[in-house]
């Protein structure tokens, strides 16, 4: 083998490399090494997904316990903490709160959200009460210093675990006798979906009121890992944009105000490639 032909064989390996990266990185939303996506679309994408760990940008959710009682109330403690180990005192308001915090087990059922209340140490606590065995999700959710972040940590309730398939995709949802329709475009991974509901009782339209600063409130969660999705929503309209990163199912809660009450509505939505 000549130089010449090592260097070319040489030369089709590193590109290769670099087209496997390239592939990786774009399924993946990851581009490490490279400089922040130019896009406003591509940048969402990028930080559509949060939750995954129990750090974000150097803050760390510090859960006061690992388990829970099964079907009693309790108190769980927890707090934010900077790189130092210090207690993160000042958050800023975000959809009307200073604290949301999220409780799922890990196949996406028992589904609460709840508004933590802060201690004069600066921790939180909040009454939590699990009703089923099993492995569960929390998410805290703020923002600080004006960046959104999502922090997340497992809580365990021993017991016999009764774990639930995912519902099968459906457009219709019911709650509390009301019927919620999910109308949107078919979703694709990395692109921007426009999600919107509407209520009706008995056929007629509902009235929905304000909630949290909006129409509704909407968490979208990734069937599998649990990923957290950045949801963005229109301040009049019961609507919302979701970038939804890679292909499969997600559950979407949606949580409304109708009726003098908060309702939520829970979908199964299909994302297509
Ligand atoms: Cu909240």
């Amino acid at each position: 083998m000549t130089v010449a032909t090592r260097l070319a064989g040489f030369a089709v390996v590193l590109a290769l490399v670099f087209a496997g990266a390239a592939f990786a990185g774009s399924r993946l939303d990851v581009h490490p090494g490279k400089p922040e996506p130019k896009s406003a679309m591509g940048e969402m994408v990028a930080q559509a997904v949060r939750g995954l760990a129990v750090s974000d940008n150097g803050l760390t959710l510090e859960l006061a316990r690992r388990t829970a009682p099964q079907g009693k109330p309790f108190a769980l403690a927890f707090r934010i903490v900077d790189g130092n180990g210090q207690t993160v005192r000042d958050f800023d308001v975000e959809h009307t709160k200073r604290m949301h915090f999220i409780v799922v087990r890990r196949d996406m059922t028992g589904f609460q959200h709840l508004h933590p209340t802060q201690r004069p140490d600066g921790a939180w606590t909040v009454p939590l009460t699990l009703r089923e065995a099993g492995s569960y999700r929390v998410f805290a959710d703020f923002s600080a210093g004006g960046r959104p972040r999502t922090v997340a940590g497992d809580l365990a309730v021993d017991g016999t675990l009764r774990s639930r398939p995912l519902a099968a995709p459906a457009p219709v949802a019911e709650t509390d006798g009301l019927r919620v329709r999910l109308d949107h475009a078919a979703p694709r991974a990395g692109a921007e979906a426009d999600l919107r509901f509407s209520v009706t009782r008995d056929g007629r339209p509902v009235a929905v009121e304000p909630y949290l600063g909006a129409r509704g409130h909407l968490v979208a969660l990734r069937d599998g890992d649990l990923a957290f999705l950045h949801v963005h929503p229109d301040p009049g309209r019961l609507r919302f944009m979701a970038a939804f990163p890679t292909a499969g199912r997600y559950r979407l809660f949606l949580q409304f105000r109708a009726e003098g009450r908060v309702h939520t509505a829970e979908f199964t939505q299909e994302v297509a490639r």
